[in-house]
């Protein structure tokens, strides 16, 4: 090799490394800047997630994890035996059983779920530990409980005494027929983005009172209940299970804020998809309920929901904690 050729290896390899230094430098600067510029953000369905915002918060402001926020936050109406929607107090299925159904979803798009369980106060818990511990991304009935119990969760009487007062009382009318009707299941759905950047979700819900026994709904159905896409958003349902199962609702949401739509956008276009589903059936809209709350990467929030009456609570810095009247279509 000669000397000039040698001199400009060595010159373009020094010139190579100065442009490589100086790109990291540069892409350090820029990873910083956007981080700085990111806001977390928690939001849940229904009155019972203000309180459970709260407790996820104290994770994400203190740069935790979205996954560890979701899962702390949700655990909150699940043990409060006067939520009787979630968790232990729930509203038993039409044999008097409590059976919970949840799922959890991560920024890795790591999932866990768990439908059907009984006896154990934090179904989320488990998800996460399906999610984490099994080769599994679903676990249901004895098989849920059972690995529950391998891992340490306790059994417990979930029933409490008005839950189990209203169900006699709904036996004496409803002639042990499963009735849907708008009021008697609440859900909570958290979404969350942490300080990283990262999104995650949880959901998780006694489910309809007074089903059949088996039936699972949308709650523990990744997709249905509850989906999230660190590279876009997060999104999850409250209200008719069946019906957000029908157009994968949150899955849906996610997929349209991909495309663009702002969250509250995404989700009344959900909506209205349901909407036309059930007037092709000749459903009675007036009996239906179902809300959509999303979030996107940049921490956008919005929802929308079916009729009146559904809100969802929103903590970010801007917003300190508020319960918010989603926007509705009939
Ligand atoms: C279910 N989607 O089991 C749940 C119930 C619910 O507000 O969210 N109610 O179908």
């Amino acid at each position: 090799m000669n000397t000039n050729r040698r001199q400009f290896i060595k010159l373009s390899a020094f010139a190579t490394s100065l442009f490589a230094f100086n790109k990291s430098k540069a892409s350090e600067v820029i990873t910083n800047a956007s981080k700085e510029q990111i806001k977390p953000i928690v939001i849940s369905t229904w009155r019972f997630g203000v309180e459970a915002n709260a407790e996820a918060w104290k994770i994400l402001s203190n740069k935790g994890r979205a996954l560890d926020a979701v899962e702390a936050g949700v655990k909150i109406p699940e043990a409060d035996p006067k939520e009787r929607s979630v968790g232990y107090g729930g509203r038993p299925d039409r044999d008097g059983r409590v059976t919970l159904d949840a799922c959890i979803m991560d920024d890795y798009a790591n999932i866990g779920s768990v439908g059907c369980l009984e006896h154990i106060v934090h179904p989320i818990s488990v998800a996460r530990a399906v999610m984490e511990k099994t080769p599994h991304t679903m676990l249901v009935g004895e098989g849920a409980l059972d690995f529950a119990l391998s891992q340490g969760f306790k059994k417990e009487n979930l029933l409490v005494k008005e839950s189990e007062e209203e169900w006699k009382e709904w036996l004496k009318t409803s002639k042990y027929k499963p009735i849907a009707n708008i009021e008697n299941h609440d859900t909570i759905g958290m979404v969350a983005l942490d300080m990283n950047g990262n999104l995650s979700g949880a959901c998780t819900t006694s489910g309809m009172a007074f089903k059949m026994h088996g039936r699972i709904g949308d709650s523990p159905i990744i997709g249905a209940g509850l989906f999230v896409d660190n590279e876009v958003g997060a999104a999850t349902a409250t209200g008719h299970g069946e019906e957000v199962m029908r157009i994968v609702g949150s899955h849906t949401v996610v997929e349209l804020m991909r495309q663009g739509l702002a969250p509250e956008e995404a989700c009344r276009k959900a909506v209205e998809r349901i909407i036309s589903i059930a007037k092709r059936k000749n459903k009675p809209l007036d009996e239906l309920q179902i809300g959509f709350i999303a979030i996107n990467k940049k921490g956008g929030h919005g929802a929308y929901c079916l009729q009146k009456g559904f809100n969802y609570a929103v903590y970010s810095p801007e917003i300190n904690n508020q319960l918010i009247d989603a926007k509705h279509i009939l």
